[in-house]
């Protein structure tokens, strides 16, 4: 005879998923027999267990039954708890739940009536608990700590691509600009910020129909009495690829189509533009709208948000002059032609290059050469040398990314410039802070490139940093203040970030090595690390010599590399051609986004692309002093990150993207 009751709750082990082994939650429907029970399980799923499987059931903990608001209260504090608990909320609508000081956050896919200013009001100025767990609830303990503890506050926010980080990040400034506010325009201004950057920095991929596309550390600044008095937005490596090429199913950055749809047709003439679908950088995903986003309502929020950071008309037009020549620049193309027995190429006379050269302000002539030629300097002689069709259009696919990324720096620059004020030299009035670090999440696409290299490699060091805090600097503590308990293991990635990042001769030294090697190729590159990482279990090797994948089994899993166009992405250099096209240029703003660089570097900022200036370029041909690769600035970047990190109080918010079912 069974030993449960009916409507008991319990654990079955039986159909746990091979893969992690984590026993569901079930309740038991019909004990009337000997030899076998019917239970239900917590996908609703019902099934009869016999006899000899008995012992897979355990009794569940009273408190995994009711569910409970801080999971270190679980009496059965496993995984299989943990995750019982996360559904048996998320099934009432209840998406937030601590974990100790940590917030977890399952993304609810729906508008919650749990964002209301009454909400607001409520959670502001209660302790951590008080009420059932939110958002509000970690914001207003943040502040209330900056305030209280005289110290800088950070938040950090991890989870994978679409899990929920952006919509949290958001939701934390609109608390904190509404309790600490003056109703000046500086917050209106800090939160108008987001609209802008969405438009140029998020796009719909397979995981998330608004991917941020780069990374970004909101640092909101706070006086003596607690005022938002400004604000600085530092941004992570855009992904610049994805303006020349989509995935399928996947859309270029949401400004192009928002423009596009949501742009009178005046201006439309005046830019020689058309529809969405004349574009072949806006079509190559096959994607050209997305579900429950509007391009035109999103289009009239960018330009109000505009206003409200201070963008001028003119500034507004030399941006879509530059977003409409980018359009413009990827509909042209080259015919193929042989001239002294070499594979040449010449630009297609389309209405496309015309309007290019007629918004980029170039001369004809000099952007046809330029996309069409390569300018050396062999043995102090300058010598052209031809591109064919293929090379022509990387070429311009170079000078596109080139603007955009420029374009993209620029605009935060701008917005800095509206929201930022110097700190007061009154030691009476010592600023404090609040930073939101909303990174893109980690990734494992069909293909996956240099990006996601760069982008997983971000997540494992906020993995190691969230680790480190809560595992070894706790248990570190106790040892230190001699108090006993039992070690708790935990998996470390510790040696994840050794072999990217850490010890000699890791996979982005290499990369890096390779980069400035002028004969190194991504053949080369993948070479070296098969040669020095095939021992490692964290490093998978191609399968055969013809495979130009590598594995990293990161600490969210195992993603595959595809090692072609490494190099080059890493090596992100504009060939002097097209910077002397640049400087020729009677367009100011194009200069202007191009040249802001030198001040940019001058700050220290570690973002930012070295400047290659014009009476620098016959230097710059032989390669004697290149400027630093995307890898290396962006580790830099994430160094200096975790240097601004560890000096704050952090708070940590896992966001979880709950699976399609
Ligand atoms: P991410 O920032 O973590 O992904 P988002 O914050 O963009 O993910 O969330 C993805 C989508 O989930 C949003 O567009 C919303 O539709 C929905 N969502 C998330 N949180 C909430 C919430 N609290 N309430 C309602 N809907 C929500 V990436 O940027 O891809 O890593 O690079
Ligand atoms: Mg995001």
């Amino acid at each position: 005879m069974a030993v449960f009751k009916q409507g008991d709750h319990v654990w079955v082990s039986l159909f746990s998923n091979k893969e992690n082994g984590v026993p569901i939650g079930a309740v038991v429907k019909d004990n009337t027999y000997p030899n076998k029970i019917l239970i239900q399980d917590d996908e609703g799923k019902e099934r009869w267990i016999e006899a000899q499987n008995f012992k897979s059931l355990q009794p569940m903990h009273p408190s995994s039954v009711q569910g409970v608001e801080d999971m270190i209260l679980l009496g059965d504090l496993n995984e299989a708890g943990l995750v019982h608990n996360l559904l048996i909320r998320y099934q009432k609508n209840k998406i937030y739940t601590y974990t100790g000081a940590i917030l977890v956050a399952v993304n609810p896919y729906q508008v919650l009536p749990i964002y209301t200013m009454d909400q607001i009001q409520l959670y502001h100025n209660q302790r951590v608990g008080q009420l059932p767990p939110h958002v509000f609830a970690i914001a207003d303990s943040c502040y209330f700590d900056m305030k209280k503890n005289k110290r800088d506050q950070s938040c950090i926010i991890s989870g994978e691509s679409g899990a929920g980080k952006t919509e949290t990040t958001k939701l934390i400034l609109q608390f904190l600009a509404i309790i600490s506010g003056q109703h000046s325009s500086i917050e209106q201004q800090v939160l108008e910020a987001n609209p802008i950057l969405e438009a140029f920095g998020n796009a719909k991929t397979v995981r998330n129909d608004n991917s941020s596309r780069f990374g970004k550390y909101i640092e909101i600044h706070f006086n003596q009495n607690g005022v938002i008095e400004g604000a600085q937005i530092e941004h992570f490596l855009l992904e610049k690829s994805r303006v020349c090429r989509q995935a399928p199913e996947e859309r270029n950055y949401h400004i192009f189509y928002c423009m596009l749809l949501g742009m009178n047709e005046e201006q439309k003439k005046l830019l020689s533009l058309g529809t969405v679908s004349e574009y072949k950088y806006l079509t190559m995903g096959n994607c050209m709208s997305c579900e429950g986003r509007n391009d035109v309502k999103d289009y009239a929020s960018l330009r109000s948000a505009m206003k409200v950071l201070m963008f001028s008309d003119s500034e507004n037009w030399n941006i879509s002059k530059l977003l409409a020549s980018i359009l413009h620049l990827g509909n042209v193309e080259f015919s193929a032609a042989v001239s002294d027995n070499l594979d040449c190429s010449d630009v297609m006379p389309t209405s496309h290059f015309l309007a290019a050269v007629k918004l980029l302000e170039v001369k004809n002539m000099e952007l046809q050469s330029c996309l069409t030629n390569h300018y050396i300097i062999i043995r102090g002689e300058g010598v052209s040398r031809p591109l064919n069709i293929l090379q022509a259009s990387d070429r311009r696919d170079a000078f596109v990314k080139g603007i955009y990324g420029h374009l993209f720096l620029w605009i935060v620059n701008k917005i800095n410039s509206a929201i930022f004020n110097k700190p007061s030299q009154d030691p009476q009035n010592v600023r404090r802070s609040i930073g939101l670090l909303d990174i893109f999440g980690f990734e494992n696409f069909h293909t996956n490139s240099f990006e996601q290299l760069c982008i997983n490699f971000a997540n494992e060091h906020l993995q190691q940093f969230f680790v480190r805090h809560v595992f070894t600097m706790e248990q570190e503590e106790y040892h230190r203040e001699n108090i006993t308990w039992n070690y708790i293991h935990f998996n470390d990635n510790r040696p994840i970030l050794d072999l990217l990042a850490l010890k000699p001769m890791n996979i982005i030294s290499l990369l890096d090595e390779e980069s400035k090697f002028p004969k190194g190729t991504d053949a080369t590159l993948l070479q070296k690390m098969n040669h020095l990482h095939s021992n490692s279990k964290i490093y998978v090797a191609p399968k055969n010599i013809h495979d130009t994948k590598f594995g990293i089994v990161h600490f969210a899993g195992l993603v595959h590399y595809q090692a072609e166009g490494f190099l080059e992405k890493n090596r992100d250099v504009l060939s002097t051609d097209i910077i002397k096209l640049i400087y020729s240029s009677k367009n100011n703003f194009l200069r202007q986004i191009f040249q802001l660089e030198l001040s940019e570097t001058k700050l220290g900022r570690g973002t930012i692309r070295q400047a290659t200036f014009p009476d620098t370029l016959s230097k710059n041909a032989d390669a004697t002093k290149r400027p630093p690769t995307l890898a290396s600035q962006f580790k830099q970047s994430l160094d200096s990150l975790l240097k601004i990190l560890k000096h704050c109080q952090p708070y940590f918010i896992r966001c979880i993207k709950p699976n399609e079912f």
